[in-house]
C-alpha cells in the first residue's frame, strides 16, 4: 500500500503541468522520461494518446503531477473535437503549461494554432516552450530552432530537451517546478500514475498493434479490456492471469488486416503486446485477442460512450 511521506520540508511544492503540442511531438515519450517509468504509449503515428494521462514525479522539495495530452489537431471526426475540446478544458486548471516543438520540423500552422490557444490562458498560466527531439538535428539547426520559438509567442522560458538522450529532461523539470505552488505531495510517495491498471493494458494492445498496421487503420482502432483474472487453481508461486482484450475496427476489411493471413499478425501483436502487460502486472499472463467490427465508432456519440471515451 503506498503512503504519503512524513519528511516533508515546509516549503515543498507540488501542482499540476500539462504537456500540450500537435501530434506526434514527443509529449508522451518526454511523460515517461520524467516520470522514470512508462505510463503512456508512444508511437511514430500521430494521435498516439487519446485521454489525458497523469504522471507523478517525485523529487524531495516537489511534486510535479504532469498531464500528457492528445496531440491538438484539426479536428475531422467527432473524437477529434472532443479530444481537442478535453485538451483545452485541462489548460484551465493546470499551474504551469509545457508546449513541445520538436527541432526537427519547421514551426507550421498547427503550431501557431495551439499558440494562439494558449495566447488566451497565458495571462493566468505560464507556458514554457520546450523544443524537443534536439538529438534529431544539427547544434546550428537547435540556434534556428530557438530563434523561431521566441517569435512564435511569449513564453516564461524556452527549453530545449532530448527524451530519447536523456539531455535537459531534470532542466524541463526544474523549470516546470519553479511555477508550482506551495504544497504538501498530493499523491502518496512512489505512485507514479492513477491510470488504471486495465487502461494501461488495453493502451499496451493499442501500442503493438501501432507499430504493425499503416495508413488510416491507427484511427480506426480502439482497444479495450474484457476481463482480467487470476486463473483459477494456480499454485501460490506460479500464478498466471487470463487476460481478454476486444480489438474494434471500424469496418471488416480492417479486421482482416488486422488478424493477418491465418492469423499471423495478430499473433505478433499479442506476442508483443504480452511482453510489456507481464512487466506491468508482474505475473505470467495468458493473452487472449479479439477483433471486432464497431461500425464508425469514431462518429459516434453511443459508441465512444461505449469504448471508454468518457468526456463528461
Ligand atoms: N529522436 C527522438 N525521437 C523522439 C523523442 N521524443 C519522442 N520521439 C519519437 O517521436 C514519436 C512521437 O512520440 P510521442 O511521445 O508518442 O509523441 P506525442 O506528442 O505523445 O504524440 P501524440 O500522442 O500522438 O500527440 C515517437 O516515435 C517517439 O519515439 C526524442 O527526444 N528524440
Ligand atoms: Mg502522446
Amino acid at each position: 500500500m503506498s503512503m504519503f511521506r512524513t519528511d516533508v520540508p515546509e516549503d515543498h511544492q507540488a501542482g499540476f503541468a500539462c504537456f500540450v503540442g500537435r501530434p506526434n511531438t514527443g509529449k508522451s515519450t518526454l511523460t515517461n522520461a520524467l516520470v522514470g517509468a512508462k505510463i503512456a504509449i508512444t508511437s511514430e503515428k500521430p494521435q498516439t494518446t487519446r485521454h489525458t494521462i497523469r504522471g507523478i514525479v517525485h523529487r524531495d522539495d516537489h511534486q510535479t503531477v504532469l498531464v500528457d495530452t492528445p496531440g491538438l489537431h484539426r479536428p475531422r471526426t467527432l473524437l477529434g473535437a472532443r479530444l481537442n475540446d478535453l485538451v483545452v478544458s485541462t489548460l484551465a486548471e493546470v499551474d504551469v503549461i509545457g508546449f513541445c516543438l520538436p527541432a526537427d520540423e519547421r514551426i507550421g500552422p498547427g503550431d501557431r494554432y495551439i499558440a494562439e490557444q494558449l495566447g488566451q490562458v497565458a495571462s493566468r498560466t505560464p507556458v514554457v516552450a520546450l523544443l524537443t527531439k534536439v538529438d534529431k538535428v544539427e547544434r546550428e539547426q537547435v540556434a534556428a530552432a530557438l530563434m523561431a520559438v521566441t517569435e512564435l509567442g511569449d513564453f516564461a522560458e524556452i527549453v530545449p530537451v532530448s527524451a530519447k538522450d536523456d539531455f535537459q529532461v531534470d532542466t524541463v523539470d526544474e523549470v516546470l517546478a519553479k511555477f508550482l505552488p506551495l504544497s504538501p505531495p498530493l499523491y502518496p510517495d512512489g505512485d507514479l500514475t492513477d491510470e488504471p491498471e486495465s487502461v494501461m493494458v488495453a493502451e499496451l494492445v493499442r501500442e503493438a498493434l501501432l507499430e504493425d498496421v499503416r495508413d488510416e487503420l491507427p484511427h480506426s482502432l480502439a482497444v479495450q479490456v474484457e476481463e482480467m483474472n487470476p486463473r483459477e487453481g494456480r499454485p501460490d508461486d506460479s500464478p498466471l492471469w487470463d487476460v481478454h482484450v476486444n480489438i474494434f475496427v471500424e469496418r471488416p476489411s480492417q479486421k482482416a488486416i488486422v488478424i493477418g493471413r491465418k492469423g499471423a499478425r495478430l499473433k505478433e501483436i499479442g506476442t508483443r503486446a504480452r511482453q510489456g502487460i507481464q512487466a506491468l502486472l508482474g505475473t505470467p499472463i495468458y493473452l487472449d485477442l479479439h477483433v471486432k467490427v464497431a461500425k464508425d465508432w469514431q462518429r459516434d456519440p453511443k459508441q465512444l460512450g461505449r469504448l471508454g471515451f468518457d468526456f463528461s
